[in-house]
């Protein structure tokens, strides 16, 4: 992992250095280009709520992510399906000691329609809609003790998630610089019932509502404060940060539960190749605590259905591209594309690890 990092990183910085070169010799930048913004405008597409509108002005936008998680970990190192089957404990009374089902792989696609619209200069306001799709495939060990396994299963979940509501106000702005308060709601329309079939270490296959991980929303109103700060040296380059949390204003849901807040500091740099296109570095810091109570239904002897097996602390790096057409039918239209790779996890108790994750989005303002 950390040598992928790696080279994806010196292939980034290459990439970088050699374009400085190229669009300066070239100077292409103003030919023919009637867009009404620059591809630097916009942070990287994995950030949500970076930019502000100018007063009537409306926005629509579509992201789609696809984000991969394979293999365990504990804490900072890497666990095996066999020792976490016969040694991690499971909490469940009337079951067997130890987990019996592990999961080895899970996928996340996300589809988010996004609308912004400013009814005044210092005020956008920001609506988000989500449908996303949810696939673990899982290891079943045989009976109550043992490292022999029974077979694999896989399960699904589908659906609208969470809906969040926003508005961004301007604190301050100059030629150089501009700073903006973020401030959310996420209205809890995502289902947290969802059931799978699963196969059980008696080899039964019975139907369970499935672990908090595999639901789609957090069945509870939560807050979401933030601040942006947008940078630029009156040139080619720009950068910014964003502070970010999502914090529950319920103590449960109805089903006994409440996810963990959760905070993440993001920071990054763009340079733009010319006005229609930039390419971007981003960090990003998230901290977010273990799940509070629990849903008496999610009881299976699986890592995922003990609370305390959420949250931790990751770090990751994207790396992104922006796009904006610059003349023709489809000018001011925006494409963009942001991957990213961990570079640190320090997970709560076992988890499964996120490996890597796309996001590709459209982006027009008129
Ligand atoms: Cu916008």
């Amino acid at each position: 992992m950390k040598s992928s990092f790696l080279s994806v990183a010196a292939a980034a910085a290459i990439l970088l250095f050699s374009g400085t070169a190229q669009a300066s010799e070239l100077n292409l930048d103003n030919k023919g280009f009637h867009a009404k913004s620059t591809a630097s405008a916009h942070a990287p597409i994995g950030v949500m709520g970076d930019h502000m509108h100018k007063t009537g002005e409306w926005m629509l936008s579509y992201r789609y992510m696809h984000m991969d998680m394979n293999g365990n970990r504990t804490g900072t190192t890497h666990i095996s399906p066999d020792t976490i089957a016969t040694t991690l404990i499971n909490p469940f009374a009337g079951g067997p000691a130890t987990v019996r089902v592990v999961p080895t792989d899970m996928t996340m696609d996300m589809h988010m329609i996004g609308g912004m619209y400013a009814p005044t200069d210092w005020l956008t306001l920001m609506a988000m809609g989500m449908w996303q799709n949810k696939e673990m495939d899982h290891i079943t060990y045989t009976g109550m003790a043992g490292a022999v396994p029974l077979g694999t299963f896989t399960t699904e979940s589908e659906g609208w998630s969470d809906t969040k509501l926003t508005g961004l106000f301007r604190l301050y702005q100059d030629p150089h610089n501009h700073i903006h308060a973020n401030l959310g709601l996420s209205v809890p329309t995502g289902s947290i019932t969802e059931q799978a079939q699963v196969l059980a270490p008696n080899n039964t296959r019975p139907t369970l509502r499935m672990p908090y991980a595999m639901q789609l929303g957090t069945g509870t109103y939560d807050l979401l404060p933030g601040i942006t700060w947008n940078g630029n040296d009156g040139d080619r380059w720009r950068w910014g940060a964003q502070y970010n949390a999502e914090i529950r204003l319920e103590d449960e849901n109805d089903e006994g539960y409440s996810w963990g807040n959760k905070h993440q500091l993001t920071g990054w740099a763009s340079y733009e190749w010319q006005k229609w296109m930039s390419t971007s570095i981003r960090l990003s810091a998230t901290e977010q605590s273990e799940i509070d109570g629990s849903d008496p239904l999610i009881t299976a002897p699986v890592q995922t259905a003990n609370p305390d097996n959420y949250g931790g602390r990751t770090f990751e790096a994207g790396f992104g591209a922006n796009f904006i057409i610059p003349r023709g039918p489809l000018v001011d239209h925006r494409l963009a594309i942001e991957a990213t790779v961990p570079v640190h996890r320090d997970l709560n108790g076992v988890q499964m690890e996120r490996d890597w994750s796309v996001m590709i989005g459209w982006q027009y303002a008129f």
